[in-house]
């Protein structure tokens, strides 16, 4: 690899992103730690979105993200959805289904096996009654339910809900996993990959770290991490949102793409993995 050119290519590259000016990042803020989707390689995505200057971008390569309880007990509508406006078609739905049995970090992983299936079930819930679903007890999926893409104003195409989950009881303290994917009535776009969320009842940071690091390396095993705007190569678009990340040691929650090595920062050794995959270019199959 030649740095100079590397860095050359990809400083033209961020101008050209500031530039066009994608939205105000300023406003949307409030929004930052929700869970990014979008439409990449003909189905949806997931992520977390990224200040880049002025500007605020989805990196649509996490599958992995974090969440706490405690807003209310047991209760948290963090991380919500939100995708940048336009980012689906005006009108359509977004729905999602949970793919298995809600599972318990016990302190090494969360066992595959009936074992690891906890007495608590995890409950997502918003809007009507009918608008309820609960992790199954056996691992079978759940079909969930949709929610609007919006259709008005100066929204067109922006996906933004905050589905309340709710752990149920007796709701011991301890890390659970729920594995879900995303739908969408949008003719041909896809179904997104499953995805995985860590919800922390009261454990500790640390902890909630190694559980999610857990689920990157064991579960999910990335395939081209580096690949961070998810088009399938490893380039200077993915290089701008890496060096943003890097430059300030950054994870951006509620997940943390820049980090390949799972260790929850992103630096050196990180470099090093990024570097292997922007001289591949090409993802692997
Ligand atoms: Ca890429
Ligand atoms: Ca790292």
């Amino acid at each position: 690899m030649n740095p100079s050119r590397r860095n050359r290519n990809a400083a033209t590259c961020l101008v050209a992103m500031i530039g066009v000016g994608m939205f105000n990042g300023a406003a949307r803020a409030q929004h930052l730690i929700d869970l990014a989707i979008g439409q990449s390689q003909g189905r949806i995505a997931t992520g977390v979105f990224q200040v880049q200057g002025e500007n605020v971008a989805p990196l649509l390569s996490q599958r992995v993200f974090i969440a706490e309880f405690g807003t209310f007990p047991n209760f948290t509508s963090t991380p919500g959805f939100d995708s940048l406006v336009g980012a689906f078609q005006g009108g359509s739905q977004i729905g999602f289904d949970i793919r298995r049995a809600l599972r318990k970090w016990d302190g090494v992983s969360f066992p595959e096996g009936t074992g690891g299936i906890p007495p608590e079930r995890l409950q997502i819930k918003l809007g009507p009654a009918a608008n309820t679903r609960v992790t199954p007890t056996t691992d079978e999926l759940v079909t969930g339910f949709s929610l609007a893409v919006s259709n008005s104003g100066n929204s067109v195409g922006e996906f933004h809900h905050h589905p309340g989950f709710t752990l149920l009881e007796p709701a011991a303290d301890g890390l659970y996993l729920l594995e879900l994917q995303l739908w969408s009535t949008q003719a041909g776009l896809g179904t997104s990959a499953p995805y995985w969320m860590v919800f922390s009842q009261n454990a500790s940071e640390e902890d909630l770290h190694a559980a999610a690091s857990w689920v990157r390396a064991n579960i999910w095993h990335p395939v081209c991490p580096a690949d961070l705007n998810n088009d399938g190569m490893v380039d200077d678009a993915d290089f701008v949102p890496f060096v943003v990340a890097y430059n300030y040691l950054l994870c951006d929650p509620p997940g943390c793409p820049t980090d390949f090595n799972g260790d929850w920062m992103t630096d050196d050794a990180d470099f090093s993995i990024f570097a292997v995959a922007y001289d591949a270019l090409l993802c692997p199959e």
